[in-house]
């Protein structure tokens, strides 16, 4: 049991609804959508930081889960134009991109060969030619190359197109994929689900009920999945709020998210350049009060390469408990649309003592979140400290 500290109550000051908020917490109850609203309206930093770090250490004390994973981006061709994105190009000037073959996607596994990875993630652009029998026929090489490395793969976006095409339902999509070796899915595409924003930043791309329904029946399948949500651009705080509703209403049918990851709004090169960034203050608020509101939700994601490095490390005081990978690739999608983090990875031993200063503690895991092994005994300064690789 946790004990919400007594100065909670004083933080929360002369606001009733604030502390009616944290009385609510303490006693492990739901907050509503009002709540929620309160919070990012009218919440300082250290009040939602404060509930959510309570939160976060009831469920899982001070671990801090990271993985380690690779990246396979298929191509940046893309039929959609979502107005946030940097990474795409439009199919008529695909010249301007770039589309792996089978072959060099194959190389990109075997380069890991005797590598420790655990996880391939593959997402990219939605390109009219790399269709679901050429997918499927990728999944079942990586398998068959190397059956124990999961494989989470495709955004609602992607699977909803490559479905379509197929002409074939959402359950007899997510089935052939499962079956030719598709693990989990990953949370992309999601942005905002509110039609008044996603009319504006994603117009043509897969809906909100479209989203979700792919997700359901991937849960019905028996797979995990992610989610996230795209912050900080022209969304209100009543829309950040809907999305996780939505979110938080699925789960209590299926119970098959894993990871909430907010994805914070990069302005560089997209149609979208003239919307200036959040704040830290406001990235951390994010975090938090995602922790507080999606009480099913096991566990809360920053994605460095996105966020940056050392926001990942502060996010950890503010109800975030996993960190990602040790991406060996920084991935495009980021370092197209502005992130600082341009340079290439982050091994196991910068991620482990990024983790240790932020005086948590580093546990490697599977996607699934089965622990690998944990880090907070293991001295890099010693020659072959690395247990994964001995
Ligand atoms: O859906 C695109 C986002 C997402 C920008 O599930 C942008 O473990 C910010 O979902 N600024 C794809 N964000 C990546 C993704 C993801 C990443 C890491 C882990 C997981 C997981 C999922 O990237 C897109 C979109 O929301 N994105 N452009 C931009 N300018
Ligand atoms: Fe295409 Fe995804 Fe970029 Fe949208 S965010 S344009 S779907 S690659």
């Amino acid at each position: 049991m946790y004990t919400l500290p007594g100065k909670l109550m004083t933080i929360a000051g002369t606001d009733p609804n604030l502390s009616a908020i944290a009385e609510k917490v303490r006693n492990k109850e739901r907050i509503t959508d009002g709540e929620g609203l309160l919070l990012f309206e009218k919440a300082s930093l250290s009040f939602v930081g404060s509930l959510a770090n309570s939160i976060r250490e009831e469920l899982h004390g001070d671990t801090t889960y990271f993985n380690r994973n690779f990246h396979i981006e298929p191509t940046n061709v893309c039929v959609f134009s979502c107005n946030f994105c940097s990474y795409s190009r439009v199919y008529a000037h695909r010249d301007e991109g770039w589309e792996l073959t089978m072959q060099q996607m194959l190389d990109i596994v075997r380069s890991y060969d005797g590598k420790p990875v655990t996880e391939v993630h593959i997402v990219g652009g939605v390109h009219p030619k790399m269709n679901l029998e050429f997918f499927a026929e990728l999944l079942r090489k990586i398998k068959a190359h190397r059956p124990d490395l999961h494989i989470k793969g495709f955004t609602a976006v992607e699977l909803d197109y490559m479905f379509r095409k197929a002409k074939m339902t959402v359950e007899e999509g997510i089935n052939y994929l499962h079956e030719a070796g598709l693990d989990s899915l990953p949370g992309g595409g999601a942005e905002i689900f509110h039609a008044e924003i996603r009319e504006q930043i994603c117009a043509d791309k897969v809906d909100a009920e479209g989203w979700l329904n792919i997700h359901e029946t991937a849960h019905r399948a028996g797979m995990h999945t992610n989610a996230t949500l795209l912050y900080g651009h022209i969304e209100k705080y009543h829309h950040r709020i809907d999305h996780m509703r939505r979110l938080r209403e699925l789960q209590d049918r299926t119970h098959g998210f894993n990871t909430f990851i907010p994805l914070k709004f990069r302005n560089k090169d997209n149609d979208m350049s003239e919307v200036p960034e959040s704040t830290l203050v406001e990235d951390m608020k994010m975090y938090a009060i995602s922790r507080i509101y999606l009480d099913n939700f096991p566990h809360i994601k920053a994605y460095w390469p996105m966020l940056g490095r050392q926001n990942a490390q502060l996010s950890l005081s503010f109800g975030v408990n996993d960190i990602d990978g040790t991406i060996d690739d920084t991935t495009r999608i980021y370092s197209m649309a502005g992130s600082e983090e341009q340079t290439p990875a982050m091994n196991t031993a910068q991620l482990v003592t990024l983790i240790k200063q932020a005086k948590r503690r580093p546990v490697e895991r599977g996607t699934l979140y089965n622990v690998i092994h944990d880090y907070t005994e293991t001295d890099f300064t010693k020659e072959g400290a690395d247990p994964q690789l001995n």
